[in-house]
């Protein structure tokens, strides 16, 4: 049986000591999208973000330190890891090692539930439980926000996976020392209102993207043109969010939602060459949106580095809201999510 644990964080150093730890993480959903980095070592973005955690789709990390071993082993979703995705995961697993002060190599085995490559942010749950229970297998006394540093180097979108509900991810000081920079960029809570939110995921494609989000952040940052205009918009974008949140305003966080996510991939499809991540399948969901507005239910969207479409609106909505989308995409899957919990270590029976 599953139980909450009611101290997610703290205490690590004597868990530590176990040598094991396994942790659980959920995806986010950006309102305000993370696009762009200003510096790819340290995972610095160019953009504040802010996003919704979701109740569905958790990732499961468990790890144990391998004293003797001559490398790590990691296994994602049962099979041994390769190329990048065990590239990522080692350096990672380094960087804790460095400042854990412990050369020991680590057997990892990490669950998805979420399709992975299908831009539906199996990296910000992977690297978010792979921070938690590495921190606690190495014996890193971490708090959340050093936590919420930590997953950011193993992926941007990680930081805001350490916290449950609403997270904004500070980019951190422009100017200043890279010590200062890394200290200045984690995500923390977000007040809000009385919302009363649902997030409509219509998964049009669960294959993997053929060009990775890293990749086109980059390609997007060099080549584009409106690249420069859509940050400085996205920076007015926030602070209307942080407002239409505190107020329960559904409309606004919506429509401030969608034009920021618009805007984003409009920043794509000028890059050189273009990255365009909307398919058909996409439209048709968008289509069904505008529909449900005209007919009055507030529903607005969001799509990030992939064709899936994730639709925003009250929770008293939702099932209406999913029955357009189904009917929009027959061939497709839909499901409901809610705001969810932050990243936590699982004890005893939990695992
Ligand atoms: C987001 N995305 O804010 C944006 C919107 C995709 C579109 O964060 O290079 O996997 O590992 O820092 O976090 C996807 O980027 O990129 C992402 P890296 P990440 O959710």
């Amino acid at each position: 049986m599953r139980r909450e644990s009611p101290a997610p964080l703290g205490h690590a150093r004597e868990r530590g000591a176990t040598g094991g730890a396994t942790a659980v993480a959920h995806p986010n959903i950006a309102l305000i999208k993370y696009w762009g980095k200003r510096d790819e070592q340290l995972v610095l973005p160019r953009v504040d973000s802010l996003s919704m955690t979701l109740d569905v789709f958790p990732t499961t990390t468990r790890i144990r330190l391998a004293p003797g071993a001559g490398h790590d082993e990691v296994t994602l979703d049962g099979r041994p890891a390769g190329g990048e995705a065990l590239r990522r995961v080692v350096a990672f697993l380094d960087l804790v090692r460095e400042r854990a002060g412990l050369a020991h190599r680590a057997v990892v085995d990490s669950e998805n539930t979420v399709p992975t490559g299908a831009g539906l942010a199996s990296s910000a749950s992977g690297f978010a439980a792979l921070a938690l229970a590495a921190a606690a297998a190495y014996g890193l006394d971490l708090d959340a926000t050093a936590l919420s540093r930590l997953a950011r180097r193993g992926s941007g979108s990680a930081s805001r996976s350490v916290f449950g509900d609403f997270a904004v991810w500070h980019a951190g000081p422009a100017s200043g020392t890279a010590a200062e920079a890394d200290l200045g960029s984690h995500a923390e809570p977000v007040p809000v209102g009385d919302l009363d939110a649902a997030l409509v995921i219509a998964v049009v494609d669960a294959g993997p993207k053929t060009v990775s989000s890293r990749e086109a952040m980059r390609r997007t940052v060099d080549t584009s043109p409106l690249y420069e205009s859509w940050a400085v918009s996205s920076r007015g974008d926030l602070t209307e969010m942080r407002a239409a949140l505190l107020a329960g305003d559904i409309e606004a966080v919506g429509e401030i939602a969608e034009r920021n996510a618009l805007g984003m991939h409009a920043t794509m499809l000028a890059a050189r060459p273009a990255v365009r991540y909307l398919s058909p399948a996409t439209l048709t969901v968008l289509d069904g949106v505008l529909r449900l507005r005209r007919d009055g239910v507030p529903a607005y969207a969001t799509m990030d580095a992939g064709p899936n479409v994730k639709v925003l609106c009250r929770r008293t909505d939702a099932d209406r809201v999913a029955r357009t989308v189904r009917d929009a995409v027959p061939g497709g899957s839909v499901l409901v999510a809610g705001p969810g919990p932050g990243a936590r270590l699982l004890h005893g029976d939990d695992r």
